[in-house]
């Protein structure tokens, strides 16, 4: 096992895995921005190391920095978080140039997955359900067409190097086509130096399932059932639960080791998500992400089990501890991101932090590097913690997310609070009802 970890993130997910370094008695070193001198990772962290001024570009992404930092304190493995340099193929590469391990999957791994047409494919062959479209990429506006016939419109164009909805196009009749199509390939060239493009068949209102996967890195892999994340606003979750409200037991245990069987067969290490459009009881892979995700939580609730332990356990060379048949779910968990953001607009809202309480009490998690006096400074993402509840069941866990958030004071700044409150009155909310379109459509005609 490591005896020193170092933690290339910030915010609340470097505290995730500070906590789990100290549980399993391994050191831990915090990299900091110069901005984030008084930051609670810092001061949570065995030791820590500036890396540079304040832009994400020139701290938390600098690849030299980090390793340097590495050589320095001794830390022997990195932990990269969700975000940053959690998903760069190159920076794997560097950092086994280095003789350190990178806690995640494979170089190659993370490059198959990072090209979307390649993940299809290979998620294809592996004998997951994808959406209908085009094999591989589409060279040019004939063999859209003849594509998009074939498949029938509505159709959505998307960017081979895009992800997370950056570079796609809608189609929705075939008079959109010509446009959607060289928009995508122009913006997809713009943004990532890369103008190749794939079609699929446009689903009109699935919902954002994502299926949590395990591996091993020799051959083994589980699954740890899905969470609904259908609740997005322009690309980002708002609120995200475990189990899929949606999703029956012969679902989840049959998409469950489709997932796991595929990822088992590329001998893929350590925690990834499969994501998917569910649409008329029917899966369709989208993406593979391979990283630790920030809504792991709901995860880790229902099942009981520590994921950033077992991604370190499985980097460190030691026997995966998941097995599928010991894995079960117990009850239901829910997950809000608390932005710091002013409505309606949710612009950045960052600033002094004068007054902050966490919740408490039985089935309440909250994960947040606040405190009271914390200045969030202005280069960073607006994610300034979670809250996650767990209850027996969903009812009792909607019950309880309303009276932790009852408790849970942030003053000082703007946040995505009030959004929650009013969100939790809804009745597609508390169904469970709602598809990826819901939440977009509900704040224009509650905020618009
Ligand atoms: C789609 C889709 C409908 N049909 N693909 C957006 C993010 C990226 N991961 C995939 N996205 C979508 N792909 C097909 N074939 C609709 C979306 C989509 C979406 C997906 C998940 C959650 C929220 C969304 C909001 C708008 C569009």
């Amino acid at each position: 096992m490591f005896d020193k970890i170092l933690i290339a993130n910030r915010g609340e997910i470097a505290l995730r895995v500070i906590r789990a370094c100290r549980e399993m008695g391994i050191g831990s070193v915090a990299v900091h921005s110069t901005a984030d001198a008084d930051a609670m990772h810092v001061r949570m962290a065995d030791e820590s190391v500036c890396i540079g001024p304040p832009p994400g570009t020139q701290s938390y992404l600098s690849v030299p920095g980090i390793i340097s930092a590495c050589e320095i304190t001794g830390a022997q493995a990195i932990h990269p978080g969700y975000g940053f340099l959690s998903e760069n193929a190159n920076f794997v590469q560097i950092v086994e140039d280095h003789q350190l391990t990178f806690i995640g999957p494979s170089a190659e791994h993370i490059r198959i997955m990072g090209d979307k047409i390649t993940a299809k494919e290979t998620m294809k062959k592996l004998g997951v359900p994808c959406v209908p479209g085009s094999d591989g990429g589409v060279p040019d506006l004939e063999s859209a067409r003849r594509i998009a016939a074939e498949i029938g419109y509505p159709v959505i164009i998307k960017a081979t190097a895009g992800g997370g909805g950056r570079g796609m196009k809608l189609a929705k009749t075939e008079g959109d086509l010509e446009r959607a199509f060289q928009t995508a390939r122009a913006e997809s060239k713009a943004a990532f130096g890369n103008d190749e493009v794939y079609i699929e068949k446009y689903l009109t209102t699935p919902r954002h399932i994502e299926v949590q996967v395990f591996g091993d890195g020799k051959g083994r892999a589980v699954h740890l059932g899905e969470r609904d994340c259908s609740l997005q606003r322009r690309h980002q979750k708002v609120l995200e639960e475990a189990p899929g409200p949606s999703i029956t037991p012969e679902q989840r245990a049959r998409i469950g080791k489709t997932c796991a069987d595929a990822v088992a067969a590329i001998g893929y290490s350590g925690a990834g998500t499969i994501e998917f459009l569910y649409e008329n009881d029917e899966f369709y892979f989208i993406e593979m992400n391979t990283r630790l995700q920030v809504e792991h939580p709901v995860t880790e609730a229902i099942f009981g089990v520590d994921l950033v332990r077992e991604q370190i356990r499985v980097a460190a060379g030691l026997p995966m501890e998941f097995q599928q048949e010991t894995l079960a779910i117990r009850g239901h968990a829910i997950e809000v991101r608390i932005n710091a953001e002013k409505l309606p607009n949710f612009s950045p809202s960052p600033g002094r932090i004068t007054q902050y309480h966490a919740p408490g009490g039985l089935g309440v998690r909250i994960d947040s590097a606040l405190y009271d006096g914390y200045r969030i400074p202005p280069y960073y993402d607006s994610l300034i913690g979670k809250l996650i509840v767990h209850g027996r069941d969903r009812p009792e866990a909607l019950a309880r997310l309303s009276r932790a958030m009852g408790e849970l004071i942030v003053d000082g700044v703007d946040t995505t609070i009030p959004l929650f409150e009013a969100l939790l009155q809804e009745e597609a909310v508390q169904t469970g009802g709602y598809n990826i379109h819901w939440l977009e459509h509900w704040l224009e005609t509650h905020m618009g």
